[in-house]
């Protein structure tokens, strides 16, 4: 379903964000109309504050709708249910029918498995890895790059949100992951996308790309590791400050979604 936004009409980003120990916490944005700003900082406010936080900033900034890009969630593929190593071999099965190479989609794994960032904790944004070579490509290792200003449209979060109900995907992560994805895969110059959560108690993740749809994992790593993570794969010839410039400033809409076919069954 295709939803229209109104010309000229102003919208919010909202974003969230939570520390402690001078560590990533927990993140959130929502891109919104003006009636519902409150509530929804309210909501995100709220969610950093059951963390137990030390900071939490939130952030509000008008957007023109003639400014937002509007895209597609990608469809889902529900992986056959395997231990997170057989999962990892898998992903990297089908980041490599993505176009990307086995030694970049090693390379990447190896990365997040160990812990990203500089100081081998889940870095706040993603990697960005070269399609060909694995070489990372983000200035801060650390922060990383964030896929920022993003949301889907309130009818098509209705009609996903039902969707995903009638396969048992209620956590919020999940449709969160699902527009992250679909704003990355809408990136120039992005080929794919690896992601598995830094969530002790999560251990979902996925491979996103245009070939492959989203496609979900159970498990992509043991319960209570908090190393987790995203890497965006990027074409070698990239325009980095034109991809980066389009992932953490250009606000983004999702405003329709794909189906869900399961494979959870078969091994
Ligand atoms: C995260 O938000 O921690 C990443 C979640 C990745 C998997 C989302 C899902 O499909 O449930």
């Amino acid at each position: 379903m295709i939803i229209f936004a109104a010309m000229n009409s102003i919208y919010y980003s909202v974003r969230m964000h939570a520390e402690c120990n001078s560590r990533h916490l927990s993140g959130a944005e929502r891109l919104v109309l003006p009636e519902q700003v409150e509530s929804v900082t309210t909501d995100l406010l709220l969610r950093a504050l059951q963390l137990s936080p030390d900071v939490v900033s939130v952030s509000v900034d008008k957007i023109l709708s003639e400014q937002i890009e509007f895209g597609a969630i990608p469809s889902i593929t529900l992986m056959p249910q395997v231990g997170y190593e057989q999962g990892r071999k898998e992903a990297v099965a089908l980041l490599v029918e993505a176009g990307v190479t086995e030694l970049s989609a090693l390379r990447a794994i190896a990365a997040i498995a160990n812990g990203a960032s500089e100081a081998g904790f889940a870095m706040r944004g993603a990697m960005l890895v070269d399609v060909c070579s694995g070489e990372r490509l983000e200035k801060d290792h650390t922060r990383g790059v964030r896929a920022s200003r993003l949301d889907l449209t309130s009818a098509a979060a209705l009609s996903l949100t039902t969707l995903l109900q009638q396969h048992d995907l209620t956590h919020l992560r999940t449709r969160e992951a699902l527009v992250l994805a679909a704003k990355v895969l809408a990136a120039p110059s992005v080929v794919a996308e690896l992601c598995w959560s830094d969530a002790a108690d999560y251990t979902a993740g996925y491979v996103a790309s245009q070939k492959t749809g989203y496609c979900r994992f159970a498990q992509l790593k043991p319960l209570g590791d908090l190393r987790g993570g995203r890497a965006f794969f990027v074409r070698p010839d990239a325009d980095l400050t034109a991809t980066i410039a389009f992932l953490e400033q250009t606000p983004f809409l999702a405003d329709r979604h794909g189906a869900i076919r399961s494979l959870e069954g078969r091994q």
